[in-house]
């Protein structure tokens, strides 16, 4: 029996879907073996800004110095060797009560600082510098001074890295 023209180009259709089949999950396999999609971060050239918390011996009445917050600042990069992004969301440290990821940015012809409440992303390859007048930590209500050579913890916490734990050492600019 012979097949007609309808026939015959639905085999025909019927194979190439079959190979778009095969090939798709020769590339998804490959993806899993190669693991190419995880992001690889690291976190290079910690250093912080020298900050001395303020202890006065009651001269100024009415002025403990609970009630004077002292802030410090934390420079470094952040570079993804991996094949995906990341996204950097949150950091702490032992030495203050809350650290903010923070960019100083041109408002009004004036240097201002805001809060980056999303987190900072960074695409594959990349890599994102934390310095004076850009992307910075900020360190509110320190603990203690932080004296040049000084050297403190700081956890780092990455959207699909997770936590990556670092030392800062203190430094005068
Ligand atoms: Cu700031």
């Amino acid at each position: 029996m012979r097949m007609n023209e309808k026939q015959v180009r639905g085999r025909a259709v019927a194979r190439i879907v079959q190979y778009v089949v095969i090939a798709a999950m020769f590339t998804a396999s490959g993806c899993l073996d190669q693991k190419a999609g995880a992001p690889a971060i690291a976190v290079e050239n910690v250093w912080s800004r020298a900050a001395e918390t303020m202890q006065h011996s009651g001269e100024h009445a009415g002025h403990s110095s609970a009630q004077m917050q002292v802030n410090g600042v934390v420079y470094f990069d952040l570079h993804n060797r991996g094949g995906s992004p990341d996204r950097l969301v949150a950091v702490s440290s032992p030495v203050c009560t809350v650290a903010e990821i923070h960019r100083t940015v041109m408002q009004d012809d004036r240097m201002t600082m805001r809060p980056i409440k999303d987190g900072v992303t960074i695409p594959p390859g990349a890599k994102i510098e934390f310095k004076p007048a850009d992307y910075h930590i900020m360190l509110l209500g320190l603990n203690e001074s932080l004296t040049p050579g000084m050297v403190f913890e700081l956890e780092f916490e990455f959207e699909l890295s997770g936590k990556i734990v670092t030392k800062s050492t203190v430094r005068t600019p």
